[in-house]
């Protein structure tokens, strides 16, 4: 074997060969990986000496797959599957010692194996799906010969983890080590029966087992093409032969590992990953966050409250009398029933969880809270207010958090005498659902208090995404421009219902206008009569909103909004259109008609153009960080990866020429970014251009 691979070594206890993978950081697949497990192998499979082998990736690991960071090249020598042929074709019994995760390939690597023994705290999986691609190496038979076709479909359809105890009960794993897994190994490879997963029968099929499985994935799925790829597959090849169910299933593969759906999916698995790197905060320790306190305790609070018990934290709620701490403590006892109600959560997790959360119109109650989120009324002066008294009572040390989404945090920090201590954490309704957690870094927030915003969304299972201070910060400065130019498209000849239809057919689970009316056409409004007076008169202005709620169109909770829901449905309603014809007549326009294409291609131009801006001033990190912020914050379609990953895939001169129409369209504030011009003109993409300004490490 080839001494100079250091990813696979060889030792010897007696007669047994240890085969170790030691691939930093999570033995992925990466080339050396599969080179050295083909040659350890086939050294092995020659080797009368040895009597039995162990494959085993050291303390705390095994193996977490393909390699996804190979995925954008073409397949290298050798490929997973000869590995894997060659693997179970090793003569002697070949046990595999798992510790920590055998997911995907990792799985596939310990199929081939004649045992499979695995510490409790061990997890199995084929998670393929997750990527948007399937099982490529054997997998999607293996398995099936293991579990059955119908659990088959259940566990890689919904790309299920299992704890090692579990997949025990099912036969994918053949017993649980305590401890000493390794030694235990050794001692069982040389008399362990050859069991070839492979020539094993597929066990019989219940058909109806097999569509309710299928059903359930594809459901789950949420319209991911490999879960449909991989149920018609494994359902497929039930009837064929191993060899035959091997080659349909690389037939399969390969079209979905070279896919645009795959490729946006990988980019979002690095792009989470990538977040979490924040320059400057290498080795800071976050502070202490066991007790949380929220003030506020309406919709938001009360979320904010919830996904903190949720995560095994404590909560005190602070209402301003006992009277709203009351109605806020019977909102969250309804939510908890619900959840518990609806099968969520047991009632004994259920109340449990209420009791971690104490609302109270006690201000004292704070002196102990470690973190403190402000999630009261949007207005400047009940923030000063607040943030003068949280000064005088909260512990030296805590850190204060404002959830506010349009005010100025560095002002609202400045009503303290500890501006280092604040910070936002811009949450999002509901937040005990929503991923995305907003860490609005201050002019002077403290590395450290950066850092415990960072690990406190962690804990709440939350994706935090650091943004600088700008008006809306990153989500909603990009969320207001690409509605704005939605108005100037319907001004501008498209109706309501195509601008929406098209921004479903792009993937949106629901188009803007349709999301407007149901969050409610109000807070806009109120917004934008609060601006107009500081509003750049050369910005395109468009009044149809303003007319929709002078009519009492306030969306769906009157009845109407864009739409009309006299049905229950969204019904596009004369009314509105009399309203759009009236507007374009007074702003002098012809109407033309505009392609779901089109429509698509503009609102992704402008949210693209928008973020470059952000991105020259800093507020955002990297470009990944903005497409995390619309794939999990504002429903944008994850199978395009985000916003500028799909303007990259579009083509920046593409996407600069759709920026230049809109600017004539939009007039002051719609002018293409100097960054995005840079970049189309130098014919490169956001992603190149964050991966040359990487941080190291
Ligand atoms: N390839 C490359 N890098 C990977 C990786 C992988 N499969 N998995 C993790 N990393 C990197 C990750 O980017 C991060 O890097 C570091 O490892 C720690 O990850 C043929 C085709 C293994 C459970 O989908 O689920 O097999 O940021 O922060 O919370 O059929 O990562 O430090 O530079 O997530 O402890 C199937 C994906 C592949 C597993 C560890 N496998 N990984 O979680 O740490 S497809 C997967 C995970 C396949 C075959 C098919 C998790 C983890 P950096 P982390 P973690």
């Amino acid at each position: 074997m080839d001494q100079s691979n250091t990813a696979v070594t060889i030792s010897r206890e007696g007669a047994v060969a240890l085969v170790r993978i030691d691939f930093a950081p999570v033995n992925a697949l990466s080339r050396p990986v599969r080179q050295g497990l083909l040659e350890a192998a086939r050294e092995l499979a020659a080797d009368a000496s040895v009597r039995g082998v162990v494959l085993h990736g050291g303390p705390g690991r095994f193996i977490a797959g393909a390699d996804i960071k190979e995925m954008d090249l073409p397949l290298d020598e050798p490929i997973l599957p000869d590995v894997i042929a060659a693997i179970e074709a090793i003569p002697q019994p070949v046990v595999a010692a798992i510790d920590g995760v055998a997911l995907g390939g990792g799985l596939e690597v310990a199929m081939a194996c004649d045992l499979r023994i695995a510490t409790p705290k061990a997890s199995v999986g084929l998670v393929e799906t997750r990527l948007g691609i399937l099982p490529g190496s054997g997998g999607t038979q293996r398995l099936p010969r293991l579990v059955g076709t119908a659990k088959a479909i259940e566990l890689i359809g919904e790309a299920k983890v299992l704890r090692a105890p579990e997949a025990v009960n099912l036969g994918i794993l053949d017993g649980i080590v305590e401890d000493e897994l390794l030694a235990e190994a050794v001692r069982l490879a040389p008399g362990a029966a050859k069991r070839v997963v492979s020539a094993l029968p597929i066990p019989a099929r219940n058909e109806a087992a097999e569509e309710a499985a299928a059903q359930a994935a594809i459901k789950k799925g949420k319209g991911v093409p490999a879960v449909a790829v991989v149920v018609g597959l494994l359902r497929e090849t039930a009837a064929m032969d191993f060899p035959a169910g091997l080659k349909r299933e690389r037939e399969l593969f390969l079209p979905l590992r070279a896919s645009a759906e795959a490729a946006a999916l990988r980019h979002l698995f690095l792009a989470e990953r990538e977040a979490a790197r924040v320059p400057g905060l290498e080795g800071v320790k976050p502070r202490a966050f066991a007790h949380v306190a929220v003030i506020g305790g309406g919709t938001m609070g009360s979320g904010i409250a919830m996904a903190v018990a949720d995560a095994g934290l404590t909560a005190t709620v602070i209402e301003r009398d006992e009277a709203a701490a009351a109605t806020c403590a019977s909102r969250l006892r309804d939510a908890y029933a619900k959840q518990a109600k609806s099968g969520r959560l047991t009632d004994a997790v259920a109340a449990e969880r209420t009791a971690r959360i104490t609302p109270t119109a006690d201000w004292n109650a704070l002196a102990e809270a470690d973190l403190i989120i402000e999630a009261a009324f949007e207005d400047m002066a009940v923030k000063e207010d607040i943030f003068r008294r949280l000064d005088a009572v909260a512990k030296p040390g805590a850190v204060l958090a404002t959830n506010t989404s349009y005010l100025n945090p560095d002002e609202i920090a400045a009503f303290t005498k500890r501006p280092q201590d604040v910070l936002g954490l811009h949450f999002f309704a509901p937040a005990n659902i929503m991923k995305l957690l907003e860490v609005v870094r201050c002019a002077e927030t403290a590395p450290d208090v950066l850092a415990t915003g960072l690990a406190f969304g962690k804990k709440l299972g939350k994706l935090p995404i650091v943004s600088g201070v700008c008006e809306g910060f990153i989500g909603n400065r990009i969320y207001a421009v690409y509605r704005r130019h939605a108005e100037y498209l319907v001004e501008d000849g498209a109706s309501p219902r195509e601008v929406d239809a098209a921004l479903e057919s792009y993937g949106f689970a629901m188009g803007l206008f349709a999301v407007g009316d149901m969050s409610g056409l109000d807070i806009a409004w109120a917004m934008r009569k609060r601006r107009a007076a500081t509003r750049d008169p050369g910005e395109r202005y468009v009044a149809i909103a303003d007319r929709l709620c002078e009519a009492g169109r306030l969306g769906r909770k009157t009845g109407s909004g864009w739409y009309n829901y006299a049905s229950g449905k969204a019904e596009p309603d004369p009314a509105v259109d009399a309203i759009i014809a009236a507007e374009r007549q007074a702003a002098g326009v012809t109407p033309r008609a505009f392609t779901p294409e089109q429509i698509q291609n503009r609102l992704l131009a402008v949210m693209a153009n928008e973020a470059a801006k952000i991105l020259e001033e800093g507020i955002s990190l990297r470009p990944s960080d903005i497409d995390l912020v619309f794939t999990n914050g504002y429903g944008f379609p994850r199978l395009k990866g985000g916003p500028l990953f799909a303007a990259d895939q579009l083509g920046l001169r593409a996407v600069l020429a759709e920026v230049e129409a809109a600017a004539k369209a939009g007039g002051v504030g719609s002018e293409p970014a100097a960054l995005l011009r840079e970049l189309a003109e130098a014919n490169t993409t956001f992603k190149e251009w964050q991966r040359g300004r990487a941080t190291p490490g």
